[in-house]
């Protein structure tokens, strides 16, 4: 799985030729940067439909904020935000993950449509979860968590980030292997955000390369984040809020795609659909100019 087609590439999801657009409908009231305009299942179905006609390859519906200081939603009120959502979207024929750390709700996503399973815990939130996406056969993202958001583990402590980060992950892909998932059907992310700061989020971002070294299908999901509010900060100093970070989300998705993303995760899907592009156009012409012809 070292090459180009194999990073690009997750065993029972559609293919691509270039990075996908993972388009975000968070069906809650409380997420980072959309609560509570999606709520209701009817606008959170049209919303999904929404960005498919924007350009999105699959979309990534969640019912559970994972925003810093976040209290846990419940069990039954999860499955009553995601399921219908999921069963709306696919019946319309959208290519669905279900964003969840449960495994009883990834479960039922399965069984009303969804195809991927997206858990920002890595299955370590839940012990049934490995296998129970085994036993579906489904595709797994496993991103890079050290516990939820609270306290003192909103802000990680790290020597060597890039590093710590790509050893933590390999562990959990180990798990997830053990645990009878299989290998082309492992998705890895670095989870920007998720007790890293900002240096961070910006240090693995620029090391993509060592990530896509653990052989598996890179996810980034940079949109909206707290780190581009400060990269985009004002001369006073005050990042700008959510919504108006998508032109720098767009700038990260053509940066990430170009250095080899499976795909990115994004709330605004337009310009991102057109920075994808952007770099499998320029992907192509490298290729097409590395020839003897090409190379006058
Ligand atoms: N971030 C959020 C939610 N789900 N899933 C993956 N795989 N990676 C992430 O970094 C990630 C995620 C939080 O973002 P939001 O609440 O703004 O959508």
């Amino acid at each position: 799985m070292s090459t180009e087609t194999g990073r690009r590439q997750v065993a029972g999801l559609p293919a691509w030729d270039r990075c996908a657009v993972m388009g975000v409908v968070n069906v809650t009231p409380d997420s980072f940067s959309d609560g509570g305009r999606f709520f209701d299942t009817t606008a959170a179905i049209k919303h999904g439909l929404d960005l498919v006609s924007e350009g999105a390859d699959l979309v990534d519906v969640g019912g559970e904020s994972t925003r810093p200081g976040a209290t846990r939603v419940d069990e039954a009120e999860e499955l009553r935000r995601v399921v219908p959502v999921v069963r709306g979207l696919a019946a319309e024929g959208v290519t669905i993950s279900v964003d969840t750390m449960r495994s009883s709700v990834a479960e039922k996503a399965l069984a009303a449509g969804a195809a991927l399973v997206n858990d920002v815990s890595g299955g370590l939130a839940d012990p049934r979860m490995i296998p129970v996406v085994a036993d579906s056969g489904a595709p797994f993202v496993v991103m890079h968590w050290r516990g939820y958001l609270q306290g003192g583990n909103i802000k990680g402590v790290y020597d060597d980030v890039v590093a710590e980060v790509h050893d933590e992950l390999h562990a959990r892909v180990e798990a997830v292997l053990a645990g009878g998932i299989a290998a082309d059907r492992i998705v890895v992310d670095p989870g920007l955000g998720f007790s890293k700061d900002a240096e961070h989020d910006l240090v693995l971002l620029a090391h993509l390369d060592r990530l896509l070294g653990l052989g598996h299908p890179l996810l980034v999901a940079a949109s909206r984040k707290r780190f581009l509010g400060r990269v985009i900060a004002g001369p006073d100093g005050a990042p700008p809020p959510a919504r108006e970070r998508d032109a720098a989300t767009a700038a990260v998705s053509a940066l990430a795609a170009h250095a080899g993303a499976w795909a990115v995760r994004v709330h605004e899907v337009g310009a991102t659909a057109d920075a994808v592009r952007v770099a499998r156009a320029l992907e192509e012409a490298r290729t097409a100019g590395s020839g003897p012809e090409g190379a006058r």
